[in-house]
């Protein structure tokens, strides 16, 4: 789960205290209760602190004391405290208001809540609020912004909306020095081609003019999907299909059944030469090229040990055979709200990332040999980012095919075999 408050947003606090600092989530209303003892409790004597009040209005409002919360119904003296906004109606918008009567900068009492200025300017609440529905209505008070507090024209409404009705509130422990661990969500955790009209366009052309990177009949790659019952493997398939066709198909037929509507890539049917179209000597070109792993994201962190050991098992058969192994990870759009939003957020999303690391874990492959695409499912209309995504995993895949054909290539004619088929 992305941090509540944003990179950018850290950055201009850490300006705004002066010195190379990092935050640590102490307290939050959302997942510790809101209640006086607790935030206490967590946040006394912890030295300096943020706190950031998340209103319903998307507006990101709060405070900063270079000193520690109390309990002993004792004001706390505080020259380098400030109020601030960050964000106002959902447009970044940072003010910094400094403390004018620094004795009175913050207040601690046992049943107050982060509690700033004389008067007082942030009264947040007191005893326990119970959460209604997803925000709490903080039984405080703003009348008195401005009190010890240097607005600079501002006032409640443009700082606050007036609105103590909040989605959270946030308490940040300040640590000196710079943190690690932040990560920067701005920053990709995969390179990857963008989102435009024309990547997409790019993308579909040079699938469409794909040829094995062979100089022999072979004129297809080979793609093995294998996965659990269930994990998006006809979607991917009638995905990759509804692009090329240009509107939304399901030629393999999708759905939850409690058995596979797949039994043709099913590993539970195991291939024998009885199978129908079983070729006992096969040429390249019969051969599988590339093997795709499909493993629903949102199932990662619950996959039984049974399942991991049966692609284990594969796995070991696949790497005797030196054949390549991705995987395509689905329904990213279930693992992370954003990517729900918009695909374009893939790349960027910290579950996403969690989830492709976990994998890689897994099955032992490197984490560029795992794919994330997001099926299409529910939609009726193609889209150019989901497109992009799931085009990439392909192109990738027929990359390590055309490898693996080049090795093969040149196993075949170090051991003096004719490449071309009998046929
Ligand atoms: N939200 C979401 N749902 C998906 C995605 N991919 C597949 N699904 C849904 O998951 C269910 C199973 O998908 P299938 O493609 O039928 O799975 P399968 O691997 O072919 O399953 P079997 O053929 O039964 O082995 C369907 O209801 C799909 O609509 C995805 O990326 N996102
Ligand atoms: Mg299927």
């Amino acid at each position: 789960m992305p941090d509540l408050l944003s990179k950018k947003y850290r950055d201009q606090l850490v300006t705004w205290i002066g010195r190379p600092c990092h935050f640590q989530l102490v307290y939050k209303i959302s997942r510790d209760g809101c209640s006086a003892p607790t935030f206490h409790q967590k946040c006394d004597g912890q030295g300096a602190t943020v706190t950031v009040l998340y209103n319903t209005n998307n507006t990101e409002y709060g405070g900063y004391l270079s000193q520690s919360w109390n309990s002993n119904c004792a004001y706390i003296n505080d020259p380098n405290a400030f109020l601030f906004r960050l964000q106002y109606n959902g447009s970044s918008n940072p003010l910094k208001f400094p403390v004018t009567g620094t004795g009175n900068a913050g207040y601690g009492h046992s049943n107050y809540g982060p509690t700033f200025g004389g008067g007082h300017d942030i009264y947040t609440f007191s005893g326990t609020v119970s959460p209604s529905g997803k925000a709490f209505s903080l039984n405080g008070g703003l009348i008195n912004l401005g009190h010890s507090y240097n607005l600079n024209g501002q006032n409640v409404n443009t700082i606050a909306n007036n609105s103590l009705q909040v989605t959270d509130l946030v308490v940040y422990k300040v640590i000196d020095g710079p943190g690690q661990t932040v990560p920067d969500l701005d920053k990709p955790w995969r390179e990857h081609d963008g989102w435009t009209n024309e990547t997409m366009q790019a993308l579909k052309e040079s699938l469409l003019d794909y040829k094995p990177m062979t100089e022999t009949n072979v004129t297809a790659a080979n793609i093995l999907l294998i996965g659990q019952i269930g994990a998006g493997k006809s979607s991917f398939f009638n995905s990759v299909n509804s692009i090329f066709r240009g509107k939304i198909t399901s030629k393999a037929c999708s759905g939850s059944f409690e058995h596979s509507v797949t039994t043709m890539f099913n590993p539970l049917v195991p291939f024998t030469p009885d199978t129908l179209g079983y070729i006992k000597d096969p040429n390249l070109k019969d051969k599988i090229h590339c093997v795709a792993f499909v493993i629903d994201g949102s199932t990662v962190d619950v996959m039984s040990d049974k399942v991991q050991k049966r692609m284990k098992d594969l796995q070991v058969r696949m790497n005797h055979r030196g054949l390549p192994q991705v995987v395509f990870l689905t329904k990213l759009d279930k693992i992370c709200p954003d990517v729900n939003d918009d695909v374009k957020n893939t790349f960027t999303s910290t579950a996403v990332c969690d989830a492709v690391e976990k994998v890689a874990e897994i099955m032992g492959l490197p984490r560029a040999h795992v794919l994330p695409v997001k099926n299409y499912e529910s939609e009726t209309k193609l889209k150019t980012t989901v497109d992009i995504l799931l085009m990439q995993a392909l192109q990738r895949c027929l990359d390590f095919a055309d490898d693996y054909m080049d090795e093969q290539l040149d196993k075949m004619a170090a051991e003096g075999k004719n490449v071309q088929s009998k046929d």
